[in-house]
């Protein structure tokens, strides 16, 4: 069935600027955006329906690259104690951090974590979010990052939304492997991940390179099998330090290297070269209090590609939504409101794999986007979050929200 959308304007993000169209229509059909222009060049079609958008700016819908939001527990608590002077590596020494998420992740059903995580998800999608990453990597053995994808796809099958799920089961060193990384490294490559890929739950592969988690030759094992597997990769990299991650995960054609504020300007050539995207989480950089920002004026100089996501996690992010996130990268880092919106629409979408489908209007795409009651597209990073009001289009249909 046809409709046309039209008494609106449109930030198409093409080409990853806003491309606005003043006066647009939009055709979608079959799920589709079969035509988008200005009004006047509307082509003859048989229009089914005529939906008047009352002058709203239409964006495609938003996508949160890189989350984590399927997980047991949480750890304000931790919050509360780190507030109070004890630090981060004394948490972790009482058994805190990421472990205490993954035995909370461990303990809790199916039923609960999709119960949970469903909640946050829904927070996200009354930012006008349509497309979601989530990643495993709070189970740390198969049964439990089964347990975590499964929830990832359930959300796919129950929510308006499209889901990619990412294996991250190299994000830190399970309790059972204490000492031994290189044989939790093994075990992946050789029992997890096969099984996992195997049963359709994965769509990308993705591993924590720090220090404190995996170093580039482990990370490269984990590559090498997945590129084995046909799974493209992503990394954790240049979080916390320089280990030249980025540069690995480029050789690697990676769909996109996040976190990055320690990484070089070779590391920013080698991904650009690639068509790596760089993706960018404020949210972690805010609570982490962190001081070492992204290099923006190297990676605008070698034009790669800038993508934002919420990295919603229950340790260095709990950020509930993604227009926050733009707020966010445009205070702290100092991106343009294009730029952030560009982040979360199109260069988030190629940091995806969906690219070809998904994060501009353009004839072809998928007829997902948000008509935003708002004066400008900047005002997407004006306000400090909030609800603003809008009408979110999922596939072709009205969703209420
Ligand atoms: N980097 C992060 O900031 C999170 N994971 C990662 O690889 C931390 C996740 C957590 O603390 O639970
Ligand atoms: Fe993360």
């Amino acid at each position: 069935m046809r409709t046309l959308w039209q008494n609106c304007h449109a930030a198409t993000m093409a080409q990853g600027s806003y491309s606005a169209i003043e006066d647009a229509a939009i055709v979608s059909n079959a799920g589709l955006i079969e035509w988008i222009g200005p009004r006047a060049d509307l082509p003859e079609l048989e229009i089914a329906r005529t939906v008047d958008l009352n002058g709203a700016w239409v964006t495609p819908g938003l996508i949160d690259c890189h989350t984590h939001a399927v997980f047991g527990g949480n750890r304000s608590g931790e919050f509360e104690q780190r507030l109070q002077g004890v630090s981060y590596a004394e948490i972790a020494a009482q058994g805190g951090g990421i472990a205490s998420t993954v035995r909370a992740t461990r303990a809790s059903s199916e039923d609960e974590l999709f119960a949970s995580a469903r909640q946050r998800v829904q927070a996200l999608m009354r930012d006008g979010v349509t497309t979601i990453e989530i990643k495993s990597g709070y189970g740390l053995d198969l049964a439990n990052e089964r347990k975590m994808l499964r929830v990832a796809r359930r959300l796919a099958d129950e929510l308006p939304l499209a889901v990619r799920a990412t294996c991250l089961a190299a994000h830190a060193l399970p309790p059972e492997y204490a000492g031994r990384p290189d044989d939790y490294i093994a075990h992946i490559c050789d029992e997890m991940l096969p099984a996992l890929a195997d049963e359709g739950l994965v769509d990308a592969v993705d591993a924590f390179c720090e220090h404190l988690a995996f170093s580039p030759a482990q990370v490269e094992r984990l590559f090498i099998k997945a590129r084995e597997l046909g799974l493209p990769v992503k990394l954790h990299a240049e979080q916390l330090s320089s280990l030249h991650g980025s540069s690995l995960a480029a050789r690697y054609q990676a769909l996109s290297a996040d976190h990055l504020e320690f990484m070089t300007e070779e590391d920013a050539i080698a991904m650009a070269q690639a068509g790596t995207v760089a993706v960018l989480l404020p949210g972690a950089f805010y609570f982490l209090r962190e001081t070492q920002l992204p290099p923006m004026e190297v990676l605008r100089r070698h034009r790669v590609k800038i993508a934002l996501a919420s990295d919603l996690n229950p340790g260095t992010s709990p950020g509930l939504s993604l227009r926050l996130m733009l707020n966010m990268a445009c205070t702290l880092f100092r991106m343009t409101p294009e730029e952030a919106l560009a982040g979360v629409t199109v260069h988030a979408a190629t940091a995806l794999g969906l690219g070809d489908s998904h994060g501009s209007l353009e004839a072809g795409k998928v007829a997902d986007f948000v008509a935003w009651h708002i004066e400008r597209p900047a005002d997407l990073a004006y306000w400090l979050g909030g609800d603003l009001p809008k009408r979110v289009v999922r596939k072709g249909h009205e969703i209420s929200n």
